[in-house]
């Protein structure tokens, strides 16, 4: 099974009901970027990788289109056989830009997946578990209608919600996080996410003024360095996304013991086969993680979900996927779904997804005949 062709094409994913708020940026419309790989066999695989704005990570939409400009020539005639091989080729051809190289890994995945006939999640280790949780994310809103939000979501079965906070002032951000506890209490898991937007002394402040609610604080400020320095003086537990832009940094934040858990992006991280390294380093020090990506559209949702169904549940923090956010699906017979708050673990060969043909127009770049 050889790669004949790669298309690359682009895809508009509009935020539904209007912006979505973090403290790092608004964003109202996501350019993802989908990678379409061809082979001898008559396979396709697919890939998406799809940051969220140019502002929330060192990633940008038209970053990945040039990586994988750089990339996709190398890959013409290469055998889907060997993952590792593979990865060497696309390391060989560009330096870094993992998020781009994260689409032809799940690409890679997919055709592997379909010509074993075996769904992705056991090409990832095996699946254990048919369902994995998912969470809803509540962007920075007034407090009094995102707790009303919150109850609604509780109610309609997620077991976990992300409350963001953060970029206004810190009376606000008391007053959502209270809000949404007495709204919800015991009934769901809580995270607030900081977007790395707090100073040190302003996560201080907030600990503090919210000692009795039992969240998770994510990502409060922006490096890791400040965040270490709230070890010993917050006692909410930390978190770190933003900050685990690849392996190294994941491996760094566990031996220095500066993190109690993650919020893992797939695509940040370099792709599945990537994560997979992280996901083991987090289940030797019994860390809690979650298993998404900052946006994107049904590709990315199921790798994140092969992914996620193959940590242990204890662990698994949850899967947050676009769905809320975004209208449709890439493919209506198989569509990624999040019902009662969790998601099903696509059971089909490969990641589970086949894009309706033609739905995202004429491919932005051909490579191959
Ligand atoms: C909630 N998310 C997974 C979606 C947005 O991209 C931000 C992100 C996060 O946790 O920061
Ligand atoms: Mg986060």
């Amino acid at each position: 099974m050889r790669i004949d062709q790669i298309n690359v094409y682009r895809a508009q994913l509009p935020v539904k009901d209007g912006t979505y708020r973090m403290a790092s940026d608004d964003v109202d419309a996501l350019d993802s970027t989908l990678v379409e790989i061809a082979t001898d066999d008559g396979l396709t695989g697919w890939g998406e990788t799809c940051p969220i704005g140019p502002v929330y990570q060192p990633h940008h939409a038209l970053g990945a289109r040039a990586a994988i400009a750089e990339i996709a020539p190398g890959l013409l005639g290469l055998e889907i056989a060997s993952i590792r091989l593979l990865a060497k080729r696309m390391d060989q051809r560009l330096n870094g830009h993992g998020y781009a190289k994260a689409a032809f890994d799940m690409a890679f995945l997919d055709l592997l997946g379909q010509r074993l006939a075996v769904p992705v999640s056991t090409l990832l280790g095996g699946a254990l578990t048919d369902r994995v949780p998912a969470y809803y994310s509540l962007i920075v809103g007034p407090p009094d209608e995102t707790a009303r939000i919150a109850a609604d979501k509780v109610k309609s079965g997620y077991p976990r919600l992300q409350v963001k906070i953060s970029g206004r002032n810190l009376e606000e951000d008391v007053a959502i996080v209270h809000k949404v506890w007495e709204a919800v209490g015991y009934k769901a898991r809580i995270a607030v996410d900081g977007n790395r937007g707090l100073t040190v002394a302003s996560a201080i402040h907030l600990d503090r003024l919210c000692q009795a609610i039992p969240f998770v604080f994510e990502q409060p400020c922006n490096t890791m360095e400040e965040v270490a320095t709230l070890k010993g003086r917050v006692t909410h537990p930390v978190y770190l996304d933003e900050n685990t832009e690849d392996q190294n940094a994941v491996l760094r934040a566990i031996s220095l013991g500066i993190a109690d858990g993650f919020g893992f992006k797939v695509t940040r991280l370099g792709g599945l086969t990537k994560m997979t390294t992280v996901r083991d380093l987090c289940a030797i020090r019994s860390l809690p993680h979650s298993c998404d990506d900052a946006w994107g559209g049904d590709i990315i949702a199921a790798a994140c979900v092969h992914l996620a169904a193959t940590v242990e549940p204890r662990r698994m923090e949850g899967v947050w996927i676009a769905q809320e956010y975004i209208e449709g699906h890439f493919d209506a017979k198989n569509p990624i779904i999040i019902e009662k708050g969790y998601i099903a673990v696509p059971q089909l060969p490969g990641l589970g997804i086949k894009p309706e043909p033609g739905m995202f127009g004429e491919p932005v770049a051909t490579y191959g005949s």
